[in-house]
């Protein structure tokens, strides 16, 4: 029997590139995979929430999918979410990023019509997971912005009979009594990756290995000397980094989150463009503030250039 597949690490999830006009602008890929290799980060989840998956057409993603696979497969791990309300969107979205050569698949519960049992969940799941046979299958959780908050733990153990490529589930959920369970089940046989990366320690304290993010995408340093620290026991230190990245993810809070994060991209050379509606592109009087308030952290991949430049 081979070993389980495993995220391992620091998995970013890359914000989707758009022109001014708000086209999807796939020539910026490669420098958001050159800032990805640069700082050290193992893999990428491809149109997942920070890729404002649900704001772009099929093809888009397919598009997408196609030109991170063809620039970093082999190099970076790459997990492409398929998740879709319509569920013949997401088994389209699955058999293609296994053609494309992806090496794993996501999928979020629906959120419009939402499952009502673990049951409806996995009968959503099954025809997706099996439209890429090849691939290992992850959940995506994070009741938060989907609104189906069923007990995950149980998801894994019962899809467990249905769906042979389960390899485990991007928990972003702050239900840490949930995680202990899912680490747990079968014997600890799933991979539980953490997905919110302000209480990554929390996460790796309980038993993670790996962490799918929005920061990890130009804040890599921080988590890399918190994972150090963790590694080497020194709690205190990587309390420190842990509590920095509260205080990054709440300047980010104030503008916004996701439209601050694309931003930030920006400050750091890779400029991803505005996001979509309904998100409110960024004024540049807010990326100005947004660049005074990040002087005092320096945890960035590469130093912030002033966006007055
Ligand atoms: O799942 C991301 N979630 C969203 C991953 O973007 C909704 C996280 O990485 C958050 O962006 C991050 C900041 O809250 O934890």
């Amino acid at each position: 029997m081979t070993a389980p597949f495993r995220l391992t690490g620091l998995i970013a999830a890359p914000h989707t590139p758009f022109t001014p006009a708000g086209e999807l602008n796939r020539s910026v890929v490669s420098a958001q995979a050159a800032l990805l290799i640069e700082a050290g980060v193992a893999g990428a989840f491809v149109c997942g929430s920070t890729g404002e998956a649900h704001s772009l057409t099929t093809e888009e993603r397919e598009r997408l999918t196609e030109e991170w696979v063809r620039l970093v497969g082999g190099r970076l791990k790459l997990v492409v979410h398929a998740g879709h309300n319509c569920r013949a969107e997401a088994v389209r979205l699955a058999a293609h990023a296994a053609r494309a050569g992806a090496d794993a698949v996501a999928v979020l519960a629906p959120s419009y019509f939402k499952p009502v049992t673990v049951d409806d969940l996995i009968d959503f799941c099954e025809p997706v997971a099996a439209a890429a046979p090849g691939l290992p299958f992850y959940l995506y959780d994070i009741p938060a912005l989907t609104g189906v908050s069923l007990p995950t733990a149980e998801f894994l153990d019962r899809a467990a009979d249905r769906i042979p490529t389960l390899a485990g589930v991007k928990y972003t959920n702050g239900d840490l009594v949930g995680l202990q369970e899912c680490l747990a089940v079968r014997g600890g046989r799933f991979d539980v990756v953490f997905g919110y990366d302000e209480m990554l320690l929390a996460g790796l304290a309980l038993g993670v290995k790996g962490a799918i993010g929005s920061t990890y995408n130009f804040a890599a340093p921080l988590y890399q000397r918190l994972l150090r620290a963790f590694e080497s026991g020194e709690l205190g230190a990587a309390r420190r980094a842990q509590l920095t990245s509260v205080a990054l993810i709440r300047v980010m809070g104030r503008f916004g989150g996701l439209r601050a994060g694309k931003a930030i991209m920006g400050l750091l050379g890779v400029e991803c463009g505005p996001v979509r509606s309904p998100l409110r592109p960024m004024a540049p009087a807010e990326i100005r503030a947004l660049y005074e308030a990040l002087q005092p952290f320096d945890i960035f991949a590469r130093p912030l250039r002033s966006p007055s430049r």
